[in-house]
């Protein structure tokens, strides 16, 4: 069974954290991870999607944040308080490691995809860590203030600033992470985390050939609401889509979605949105999508594996976690017009 899932943030991270624990031994898991928010700040490479899986799927991450590393010190943070600077943006001592390791390799030639697959399997990570392209892509925010960097309008500004719109400067001139490429075509389910659609995933599906790859692709597509109850459950999923004139709901990022999906897993609280997700020929799972705890993140993980298996003709199974919850509470709704082959 080969899984793939798009991601980036801290909630796309969990997500795969919960795959990770949730499949058999044998099947594969390929992240291909958002990395239009990276940035450079004092001469160091910062990929802080591709770190928050690394760290998330090491079992270090910082439980409360998402990001950074679990217990880390602040101590050079500090001294740079203390020259006088005023970083608004927190790297800890232990995360300093891996920007001033990542920042050498690039500076030697190697691939931000070498750099990823050293650091993530020296601190023991399994599945594939992969960017979803070694190009520089950069997320641009144009708010009523102005263009802003992303990390400028995300940390520094803690996403208060009106959004116009987003540009994801040097997507068009960008090569897809050929095993990204790869991974899809060859992909028995494919999964969207439930990460910012436009911060996360709209920067990786503006790539070249990315959406087309989904298009094509011969697996079920399944994609995990970000919003509940019109909000999202971290960051400013909902106040984007408001500000650009979009309904901040879980039927609004299924549509967002709707010409390369299969199947959309709504949160149980919405759940009277079904019909209206069912409407645009997309299978349905209803479920708590909440994740608080390793558990909460595997047992989810291992309900999109078993609705992905309803979505293909032949059963892979794929969940060592034994059979789905969802199963036992009957199969999920899954319109008669819905097939699997690629979609026209
Ligand atoms: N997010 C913050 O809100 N404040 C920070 O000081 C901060 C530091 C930081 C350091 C390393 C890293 O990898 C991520 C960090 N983040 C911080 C999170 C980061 O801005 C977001 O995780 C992504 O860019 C959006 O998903």
């Amino acid at each position: 069974m080969n899984v793939v899932v798009f991601t980036g943030g801290v909630g796309g991270a969990k997500l795969a954290d919960g795959l990770a624990r949730a499949l058999d031994a044998d099947a594969s898991l390929t992240i291909i991870v958002n990395t239009a928010d990276d940035f450079e700040l004092y001469g160091l490479h910062i990929s802080p999607d591709l770190d928050t899986v690394m760290y998330t799927l090491a079992g270090i991450a910082n439980p409360t944040t998402g990001w950074g590393i679990q217990g880390d010190t602040f101590q050079n943070f500090e001294m740079l308080e203390r020259y006088g600077v005023a970083p608004w943006f927190r790297i800890g001592d232990r995360d300093m490691a891996t920007h001033l390791l990542r920042t050498q390799m690039l500076r030697s030639g190697a691939t931000l995809s070498q750099v990823t697959h050293t650091l993530a399997s020296r601190l023991g990570v399994k599945p594939r860590i992969l960017p979803m392209t070694n190009d520089r892509v950069r997320t641009v925010v144009d708010t009523d203030e102005g263009l802003y960097a992303f990390q400028e309008y995300f940390v520094k500004l803690r996403w208060q600033p009106e959004v116009r719109g987003l540009i994801y400067e040097g997507a068009e001139e960008a090569e897809p992470q050929p095993e990204a490429l790869r991974a899809i075509e060859t992909a028995d389910t494919i999964i969207i985390a439930p990460s910012n659609l436009y911060l996360s995933i709209d920067p990786i599906l503006a790539i070249p050939g990315m959406r087309d790859a989904l298009l094509n692709a011969s697996a079920p597509v399944i994609a995990v609401t970000p919003i509940i109850g019109g909000e999202a459950v971290k960051g400013p999923a909902a106040k984007l889509m408001r500000e650009l004139g979009v309904e901040s709901s879980a039927v609004a990022v299924a549509k967002h979605y709707a010409d390369f999906l299969n199947g959309f897993v709504l949160d149980e609280r919405d759940a009277h949105l079904e019909p209206h997700v069912a409407a645009l020929g997309i299978g349905v799972l209803t479920t708590d999508t909440l994740m608080h705890d390793a558990d909460s993140r595997a047992r989810l993980a291992c309900e999109v594996i078993g609705f992905a298996d309803r979505l293909r003709p032949e059963r892979l199974g794929g969940c060592r976690l034994g059979r789905p919850a969802d199963e036992q509470a009957g199969t999920p709704r899954r319109p008669a017009s819905l097939d699997h082959s690629p979609k026209l």
